[in-house]
């Protein structure tokens, strides 16, 4: 089987909120919202439905009245929906877009707390989920009520399981994380150095040979409009992207994990992953809503995608 399930612990309505201007202090009126099941996670199962990979699962807590909302629009989406009900309510994650500069202003609420009887279902279901797919991704922050070391221990499951491991978090999720060897990571540039003893040194090479030398085989480090550096089986990569109309960034990092994993899990090489995932990233920042992206794009972006090897 090649189905990819992807977790999203602590799921979310995503709004975005297309307003003429941003100010502190000041009321704005929104001129167009758009409401999308969110946590990266969801973001990542979309994308790959959009990518054309026929079998997607989504698991995680989702929870009230806005957990239903986000379990309707996955399935709507063609995504097996296979979510925990926790207590509460699943978060809204905001993003304002400034009609003055494009830019974006995120306020992504905590989330309900998760009981340790709602973990133990979850582990179960996973193991399930895993046994029955290729590859899971684990992406985003974890809820309250689970220990920092979450991610190393239901990694760890996935792959008794049988299944291949991808994991894109941050701080200390991703520390206590990478203890149990995902195959990808994609740390941001402060992170990089946040995951070496040492405190790691500002030369990005050094810093992706180091991960890649404590067994990490895949580490990614995305540099925005500069593109992305990678450390894939020990060879360096420096991947470029052509200058974009960009529309709304959010999402670009997931939708980046989305290509990796459609591309990874079909056998391609390392530069074919790397040129797909960066055509993914680009062409979700065209687009207004978040983790949404165009087949037509991604194919146009993917000759305009440099990709060399770092020497
Ligand atoms: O990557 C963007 C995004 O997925 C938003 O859509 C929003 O839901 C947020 O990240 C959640 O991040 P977190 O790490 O808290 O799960």
């Amino acid at each position: 089987t090649n189905r990819i399930t992807t977790v999203t612990l602590n799921a979310a309505i995503d709004k975005t909120y297309y307003v003429p201007a941003l100010d502190k202090g000041k009321v704005t009126r929104a001129e167009k919202v758009l409401s999308t099941a969110g946590g990266k996670g969801l973001n990542v199962a979309r994308v790959l439905r959009q990518l054309g990979h026929a079998e997607v699962t989504a698991t995680g807590f989702a929870s009230g009245y806005n957990g239903q909302f986000i379990t309707n629009r996955v399935k709507e989406a063609g995504i097996r929906s296979e979510f925990i009900e926790a207590t509460g309510e699943s978060r809204l994650c905001l993003n304002f877009i400034d009609g003055r500069d494009g830019s974006s202003t995120e306020v992504l609420e905590p989330g309900p707390t998760v009981s340790g009887e709602q973990i133990a279902l979850f582990r179960d279901k996973l193991a399930r989920l895993s046994a029955e797919s290729s590859l899971v991704v684990f992406s985003g922050s974890l809820p309250g009520g689970m220990a920092a070391d979450a991610y190393a221990e239901l990694i760890a499951l996935s792959r008794a399981a049988g299944a291949d491991v991808f994991l894109d978090t941050s701080g200390e999720a991703l520390v206590r994380g990478i203890a149990a060897k995902p195959t990808f990571i994609k740390p941001n540039e402060d992170e990089l150095a946040a995951l070496l003893p040492e405190g790691g040194s500002s030369d990005l090479r050094e810093s992706l040979q180091k991960l890649m030398g404590q067994g990490l085989p895949i580490v990614v480090a995305t540099l925005g409009a500069q593109g992305a550096v990678a450390g894939v089986d020990g060879r360096l990569y420096r991947i470029r992207i052509p200058k974009l109309q960009v529309v709304n960034t959010v999402g670009s990092g997931d939708s980046f994990v989305a290509g990796y994993a459609f591309a990874h899990v079909r056998g391609e090489a390392p530069a074919d992953c790397l040129r797909y995932a960066a055509a993914t990233g680009s062409a979700n920042a065209l687009t207004q809503t978040t983790g949404d992206v165009n087949l037509s794009d991604v194919h146009k972006l993917l000759s305009d995608i440099s990709v060399e090897e770092w020497l």
